[in-house]
């Protein structure tokens, strides 16, 4: 499935620096192709679509109620989707003119900037969403995903708090971020404060905390430590720890 390996590598085209490049080792493709089922960004034309969410609206209650998700995917989401289509649009447009007309690129700055926020949250949150799963009490990660987070943090409770504090300290609007840096062979936490502009060059998110206020606020108004430190229990550990495995192999 030509769309389902080219995952990622598709938005890459577009303005996100740190989304996976490359395409996935067929040796690892059938292993993690059920994840990504649901997660086609774009169809056969290269249009960004919304991807489904891969559990009903109310399964991440009562972390998350059922209302925000919906609004989030339905209206948040799709508008990161439509815009980033509309961004492409203009773009072409403006290539097209451009033969018979010198003017063609004069909101050339506008448009890529469109692009670019567009489809980070387009990225962005389609991970958000497969990285959330129903809520589990003392939800950790295992086995071999566990022993690099300890390795490279120290302790799971070091890792988590780390990530925590960092998302909820974030200045505005933004995400908290666990990512993989191949160059280095590190995992590492970050946080976007505005998610057009790149945030780590070459680090790979493998789970992401959206804390943009749509994300939580009629489950928790501006309590958003609270909404930080519940969403522990819906990571869907096994989900961040097959993409740590398959971002390990890209360098
Ligand atoms: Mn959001």
């Amino acid at each position: 499935m030509t769309n389902r390996r080219t995952f990622l590598q598709t938005s890459a085209a577009g303005a996100v620096a740190f989304a996976f490049s490359g395409t996935i080792p067929s040796a690892l493709a059938s292993t993690y192709e059920p994840f990504f089922l649901q997660s086609d960004l774009v169809d056969s034309n290269g249009k960004y679509i919304l991807p489904g969410l891969p559990y009903k609206y109310e399964a991440l209650e009562p972390v998350i109620d059922r209302k925000t998700v919906e609004i989030h995917h339905s209206k948040h989401h799709k508008g990161y989707v439509d815009g980033a289509n509309i961004a492409e649009d203009n773009l072409r447009a403006a290539r097209e003119a451009s033969e018979r007309d010198s003017n063609a690129f004069a909101l050339v700055k506008h448009w890529e900037r469109e692009l670019a926020f567009h489809v980070s949250g387009h990225v962005l949150h389609s991970i958000y969403w497969e990285t959330l799963r129903t809520p589990q009490e003392s939800n950790r990660p295992k086995d071999s995903f566990l022993k690099s987070i300890t390795e490279h943090f120290s302790s799971y409770e070091r890792f988590w708090m780390q990530l925590e504090k960092a998302t909820i300290a974030v200045e505005g609007s933004g995400w908290g971020v666990l990512a993989y840096q191949p160059f280095s062979k590190k995992l590492t936490i970050l946080t976007v404060e505005k998610h057009q502009d790149v945030f780590s060059v070459g680090a790979i998110p493998l789970l992401v905390i959206d804390v943009w206020e749509h994300a939580y606020y009629l489950n928790y108004q501006n309590r958003r430590a609270d909404y930080v430190k519940a969403i522990q229990k819906i990571i869907n550990w096994e989900n961040v720890s097959l993409r740590y495995d398959y971002t390990k192999k890209l360098g």
